[in-house]
């Protein structure tokens, strides 16, 4: 059994997000969504809003399963799990300088190792960040994220308190 991980904030998931995850479960027996929480960083979703977004937006896939992944680090969790690879997308030059530094610090943690997907060219745009910013302005969404995201962003469910 190959499992990896795709580990994020999620805060919440798009559509670029999407791509890389569902394409990612092509390569492995199983992947795993693992939705960080950084006590340091502040989110816009809870964790479990952030989990049901992506629990209701992969439901219908078999091979792809969503957990929190605490706050510890990635490296023990891929031991806790049994993962062997790290999946991450990636939008441009700046994403690899950013990821190469960690992807180095995590093989020789532990030797999981990373592999890294090209975004799809119709959503390199897309960041949490940037498609919180537009809606927040009044700017039409719906293009970028699945509709359990655009339901939480539009309010159109309560707070999950679980
Ligand atoms: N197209 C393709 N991929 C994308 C796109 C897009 N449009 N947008 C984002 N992605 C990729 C990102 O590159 C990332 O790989 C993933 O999707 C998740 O993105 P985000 O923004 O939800 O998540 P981040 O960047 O906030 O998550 C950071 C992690 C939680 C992965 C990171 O901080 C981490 O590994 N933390 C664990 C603690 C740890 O072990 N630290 C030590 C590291 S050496």
């Amino acid at each position: 059994m190959r499992r990896a991980v795709c580990p994020g904030s999620f805060d919440p998931i798009h559509k670029g997000h999407i791509e890389v995850i569902t394409r990612a479960s092509g390569l492995f027996d199983e992947v795993i969504v693992a939705i960080s929480t950084n006590y340091t960083k502040k989110y816009r979703f809870t964790l479990s809003e952030r989990l049901e977004m992506a629990r209701t937006t992969f439901s219908a896939l078999s091979g792809i399963t969503v957990e929190a992944m605490g706050e510890g680090l990635l490296t023990e969790y891929c031991h806790a799990r049994g993962v062997c690879a790290i999946v991450k997308g990636l939008r441009s030059s700046s994403d690899f300088d950013y990821e190469l530094p960690m992807a180095t610090m995590n093989r020789q943690l532990s030797g999981v190792e990373t592999v890294f997907l090209p975004g799809d060219s119709r959503y390199l745009h897309l960041s949490s960040t940037l498609i919180k910013e537009v809606h927040a302005l009044g700017g039409d969404v719906s293009d970028f994220v699945p509709r359990a995201a655009l339901r939480r962003l539009q309010g159109d469910v309560g707070p999950d308190t679980r």
